[in-house]
């Protein structure tokens, strides 16, 4: 590799510039800016790409391959330049060359191929896996669409198309070559073989073409370059076909087969059992499956069945499932195997993360319409079922009772989830009280035929990008303190310790925050037009809108302090800008009219001069990574309230809290974790427990009619909602829900607890000094959730690999 400088950085852009046209720099715009260093730093990983490649091929190690119907990288210039040393160099160059390195890194559209935490996590997976020099790779799908664009118009919700790929994306590469044809509907027929085995062929079946993009995931500093490929579809037509009258007739159907990749589903908080759906996660699994066997076959020679010893899949939650019939599928019909030899490689090779307990979310598909587009794959998910269950009903009498809660196949539904354990021989949750519901409520039946399957894997986040690249200013402060070893080692961040009680550190700490907390400001200033009190607290809720985790108890805390200020204009209390970002699914209502509460509480407050800008409330629109990126630094107070018991995890928690916020959360997810890491008094904890949810749902004691009668608060509260007296607009629709449904996420119940909660938020933020220690002591101990940690459990627990 090159030693780079700042000098020969900018020859590298003027080389580039010159060969992509003859323009001088003068006239370069941001966006060709953005591009020219983009081919610097894609020649820089072309080399230790194909490097790593010729490795692994040469090496010869088990190999991990990620499934994900969901990757939410970010977007890449600025880690990649990161993870190549060349961040500080880059720009120094960019503003030599006369330009705002930001402006340069705004450049680049981010691929929003993912909904919220699930995909994210898929992403920062990827970044600890190439960095710790492990070999494994993401299969995804290449969505035309991402995640919809919001825009708010009138405080209402509305989705925009997200097309991504407007601009040429520099970090793909198409592999046309390296295409793979996949076949979905038709009929299967059966014949007898001589041998007296039988033979599945089919007929009628509709051909889409699989294209790989491959996106290069560079290790931080290690020159290890794995690859995220995501599959594209097309038609299977050949240049001939192309011109011939058949296609023409053909045209509107070959249409509608590209639909397959066309756009990422926006709804993570319910199924709706839609084909397009079925056919993307066919359409990943089928591809991703061949690529993956004909690698085994190219590389290690070998009859596949040693594929357990060279290969683990691991499935991002369900929606790559079907992976597991598939290979059962590739096994019997293709490769030959018996059932019974084909069951036991597939049952070796999948792994299983789980990442709800939501009901609405575990996936099911009615039985007809596998049956109509995989019929083959039907007819292996029935014996699978059928197999499934005379092994319980013959070997475990003890659970006969609980087939139908079993069963792969019930009530004219596929379980998924079900298909999932059955075929995988590790099943985790994300938290350890996510594994725990999972093994002694949600699964239980299934923890006590296979106790050895059920493991806990506690989510972790990239420190790489999470601090080192969005916080600069907090990383050099903690290098300069404790030595850059930390990066390397994030769990090293526990020497922070040790100075705790240094004025000193505290307050450049105090510093940083304080210019973060102004850039932030300025951000907002210029997006939304509203002043914030860069000296308020900087209380933080960005997540995907949903009922349980509960932004209505945030904005019901805001509207009553805006009550308690009309009341007593002179209330002593610590000023507060309530820093909200959320998408909602476009057809979950409930969640868009607590978008439009959170906006007009936003106008009625933000306009009220009687306030004396103590509160103000903001909405930023379009959450995303780079958004993330944007907020998460200057946040002093990280909302993390959801129900307890329904959050699986969190890891907006774990990024604030590396960035020096205070939670104040619900003993929830990795909210526990975090708690039992710092200890109480360094977190703000409220609210029932998940047990007394629990009992709450069987005692059926909960009456939340009752507390909007003897709580004024909130009885308040519910009836300006009604009556239209916050903003004259009217959320009767939200205060109905909330009582007829008998408030299942105890909104109403945990109120009392979470305000006065608030309350000692509010004093403990007066004592500077005391809050800063805590904001300390939550950094180092964040180390702990760095998704290293994370992979490095994966790799020894699950997957058995080495690293390279
Ligand atoms: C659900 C569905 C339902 C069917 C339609 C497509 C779709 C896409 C996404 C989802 C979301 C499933 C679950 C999910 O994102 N869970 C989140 O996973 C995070 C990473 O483990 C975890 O931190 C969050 O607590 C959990 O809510």
């Amino acid at each position: 590799m090159k030693a780079w400088t700042v000098d020969t950085f900018i020859e590298a852009i003027m080389e580039v510039r010159k060969a992509q046209s003859d323009e001088r720099l003068e006239n370069t715009t941001a966006r060709e800016l953005y591009e020219a260093i983009s081919a610097v730093v894609n020649q820089e990983i072309s080399q230790n790409w194909s490097k790593t490649k010729e490795s692994y091929a040469r090496k010869k190690p088990k190999q991990i391959y990620y499934l994900s119907m969901e990757f939410l990288i970010g977007t890449l210039l600025k880690s990649n330049l990161l993870h190549h040393n060349l961040l500080d160099i880059s720009n120094e160059a960019i503003m030599q060359l006369g330009f705002d390195p930001d402006e340069i890194y705004r450049q680049e559209h981010d691929p929003g191929l993912g909904n919220g935490g699930l995909g994210r996590l898929a992403a920062c997976f990827l970044d600890s896996m190439a960095s710790l020099r492990y070999p494994g790779h993401g299969y995804g799908i290449r969505y035309r669409y991402g995640l919809f664009e919001q825009r708010m118009i009138n405080g209402y919700q509305t989705e925009l198309p997200d097309y991504w790929l407007e601009n040429p994306y520099p970090w793909e590469t198409r592999k046309k070559e390296e295409a793979i044809e996949i076949a979905f509907g038709g009929e299967v027929h059966m014949h007898k073989r001589t041998n007296g085995k039988l033979e599945f062929t089919y007929t009628n079946t509709e051909k889409i073409l699989a294209v790989p993009y491959d996106i290069p995931v560079v290790g931080y500093q290690n020159k290890v370059v794995n690859t995220l490929r995501l599959w594209s579809a097309e038609p299977t037509t050949t240049e001939d076909e192309l011109k011939s009258e058949a296609y023409y007739y053909q045209l509107e159907h070959q249409h509608s087969f590209e639909q397959i990749s066309g756009f990422l589903y926006p709804d993570d908080s319910s199924i709706e059992g839609k084909q397009l759906r079925l056919k993307q996660q066919y359409f990943l699994v089928a591809a991703s499956l061949k690529n993956i066997i004909r690698d085994y076959k190219k590389t290690i020679r070998h009859s596949l069945k040693f594929l357990p010893e060279q290969v683990v899949i691991q499935i991002n939650d369900t929606h790559p499932s079907l992976a597991i019939p598939e290979l059962v599928r590739i096994l019997v019909d293709e490769e030959g195997f018996g059932w019974n030899e084909a069951w036991r490689i597939t049952t070796r090779v999948f792994a299983y993360t789980n990442h709800t307990i939501m009901s609405e979310a575990l996936e099911k598909w009615p039985v007809d319409m596998i049956k109509k587009f995989l019929p083959r794959l039907y007819m292996i998910i029935e014996e699978i079922n059928e197999r499934f269950c005379q092994g319980i009903w013959f070997d475990h009498p003890e659970l006969r009772g609980k087939i139908p809660d079993m069963a792969v196949i019930a009530d004219n539904q596929i379980h998924m989830a079900r298909l999932a354990i059955i075929g995988s021989f590790s099943v985790n949750g994300v938290a350890k009280l996510h594994t725990e519901i999972l093994k002694t409520r949600e699964m239980k039946d299934f923890c006590s035929l296979y106790p050895h399957r059920f493991n806990n894997k506690t989510n972790g986040i990239s420190h790489r990008r999470w601090l080192v690249m969005i916080n600069p200013r907090l990383s050099n402060l903690i290098s300069e303190t404790i030595s850059p070893l930390w990066i390397n080692r994030p769990r090293e961040l526990t020497h922070l310790l040790r100075h705790t009680n240094e004025p000193s550190i505290l307050e450049k700490l105090d510093q940083i925050k304080q210019q973060n907390k102004e850039e932030l400001a300025n951000f907002i200033h210029k997006l939304t037009g509203i002043l914030v009190d860069e000296k308020s607290i900087f209380d933080v809720q960005i997540k995907r809108l949903h009922e349980y985790k509960r932004q209505l108890l945030n904005i019901f805390h805001v509207i009553y302090l805006y009550n308690e200020l009309k009341d007593n204009p002179h209330l002593d209390i610590t000023p507060r800008t309530f820093i909200f970002a959320a998408k909602a699914a476009p057809s979950y209502y409930f969640a868009k009219e607590v978008i439009k509460l959170i906006n007009t509480v936003a106008t009625v407050v933000n306009g009220d001069k009687s306030l004396q800008g103590k509160l103000k409330v903001v909405f930023l629109e379009n959450y995303n990574v780079s958004l993330a990126e944007k907020i998460i630094p200057a946040a002093d107070l990280s909302e993390q309230i959801s129900t307890a018991g329904k959050e699986a995890s969190g890891t907006g928690n774990m990024k604030m809290m590396m960035n020096g916020a205070l939670t104040i959360g619900t003993l929830d997810g990795a909210n526990i974790e975090i708690k039992n890491l710092i200890n109480r008094s360094n977190i703000f904890i409220f609210g029932l427990k998940a047990e007394e949810v629990y009992d709450y749902y069987h005692n059926g004691e909960y009456r939340a009619n009752e507390v909007y009668q003897n709580d004024e608060r909130i009885h308040q509260i519910l009836d300006q909602l009604k009556d239209g007296l916050v903003g004259n607009q009217e959320f009767k629709d939200i205060c109905f829900h909330i009582l007829s449904t008998n408030d299942p996420y105890f909104t109403l119940k945990d109120f009392d607890a979470y305000v006065e909660t608030q309350q000692l938020v509010d004093q403990a933020y007066r004592n500077r000094k005391k809050w800063l220690a805590k904001s300390l002591i939550n950094i180092a101990h964040s180390g702990k959730f760095s998704s290293d940690h994370t992979i490095q459990e994966y790799a020894t627990g699950i997957w058995k690999i080495k690293k390279m």
